[in-house]
């Protein structure tokens, strides 16, 4: 494995390479270009000058996360063939500067969704939290003015202030789509995608829905071990694979972790590795990366991936706010600092324990 950091570019992100570059251990980032809309082709000059920048600081680009899916296509709109075309454009301007990973979701309308952006823990530090009854209360329109106040001026992936004015007229796109049909439609996306995937090896890895069930009505499908089998058999190609991410699958307890590695040998392209912890079967916070902060068995996710061979890149997940930092929820600087030497210490007594 190699252990890597997500950076959302320097116009966007409140951390620097050069502080990545120093968390001993990591090697490359997942990076992505922030400010282009779903649905528009990455251009050749835009991704060198992204490689360039990154490979300036001793880092190397490990993978994209994301490029994000058109909701015409997640929906089987009119226009999808167009938006296919563009990413299969993005997909070939990638691949010819020997990007190999691409991490994107299949979420409708929201990507992943929290109810709180800074809930605060007994030690002070602030986290992402979830409970299902405050979603409850909301109206989809309003989700985004709820925890947007919460966003130290950052833009959210996946929540983009011109997506979600328009989440209204989003959900009546959904209006017709089951479960069914939107496997159908990533179906259709990833058989046109493939030979270009092929052609450059570039692995595909679908992202979870966080959190893993249906939020307001919309289908989800990326959530458990029976449908992530179901989505590797029905485009059977090492390059259609996944993004293991243990907090996403982890908020479903029905989920075994381990478990689902194992299941997924050999498709995995990349892990998103982090904690969380249930107050309630509803409730969830994010919690640090340690076992005993949370309710996840760290070392036995970190050993399922070391015991499948895994060879991608791992990122820590969202880190707790803590020694007042200001950044972008989940996103900051230390904690996941923190995260990725753990995690870099698991790996690192797993593999002795091996040998
Ligand atoms: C949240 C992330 C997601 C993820 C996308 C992948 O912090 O894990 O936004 O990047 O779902 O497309």
């Amino acid at each position: 494995m190699e252990m890597t950091m997500r950076w959302y570019g320097s116009k966007f992100d409140t951390v620097t390479l050069k502080q990545i570059r120093q968390i001993a251990g990591v090697t490359g980032v997942i990076t992505t270009l922030y400010d282009v809309p779903a649905g528009e082709a990455w251009t050749a000059d835009a991704i060198r000058d992204m490689k360039a920048e990154v490979e300036a600081s001793g880092l190397h680009i490990s993978g994209i996360e994301s490029v994000n899916v058109h909701e015409d296509i997640k929906t089987g709109g009119g226009e999808r063939d167009k938006y296919i075309e563009n990413y299969i454009e993005t997909l070939e301007n990638l691949g010819k500067e020997g990007i190999r990973l691409v991490c994107y979701n299949f979420m409708p309308v929201f990507d992943w969704t929290r109810s709180e952006l800074a809930r605060i823990r007994p030690d002070g530090s602030t986290v992402l939290a979830y409970d299902q009854e405050a979603v409850d209360k909301i109206v989809p329109e309003k989700m985004f003015e709820s925890i947007s106040g919460d966003m130290n001026g950052t833009v959210m992936p996946g929540w983009e202030p011109e997506r979600m004015a328009r989440v209204k007229e989003l959900f009546s796109q959904y209006e017709n789509v089951d479960e069914e049909k939107l496997f159908n439609n990533l179906k259709y996306f990833l058989e046109a995608i493939m030979p270009v995937c092929n052609k450059y090896d570039i692995k595909m890895a679908i992202h979870p829905d966080d959190p893993a069930w249906s939020v307001f009505g919309l289908p989800r499908i990326i959530t458990n071990k029976a449908n992530i089998l179901r989505m590797m058999k029905m485009v059977d190609d090492v390059h259609n694979g996944v993004t293991f991410c243990s907090g996403s699958y982890g908020t479903n307890s029905e989920n075994d972790l381990p478990d689902m590695i194992h299941a997924l040998k050999g498709r995995i392209h990349f892990a998103h590795v982090r904690n969380l912890k249930f107050n309630s079967q509803s409730d969830f916070e994010e919690a640090a990366h340690l076992s005993s902060d949370g309710s996840f068995d760290m070392y036995e996710i970190m050993k399922a991936l070391y015991d499948t061979g895994f060879t991608g890149p791992i990122r820590p997940d969202h880190g707790r706010m803590i020694w007042d930092e200001t950044a972008m929820p989940g996103y900051g600087l230390y904690d996941r600092a923190l995260g990725a030497s753990y995690l870099n210490g698991l790996w690192e007594a797993i593999e002795k324990n091996n040998r």
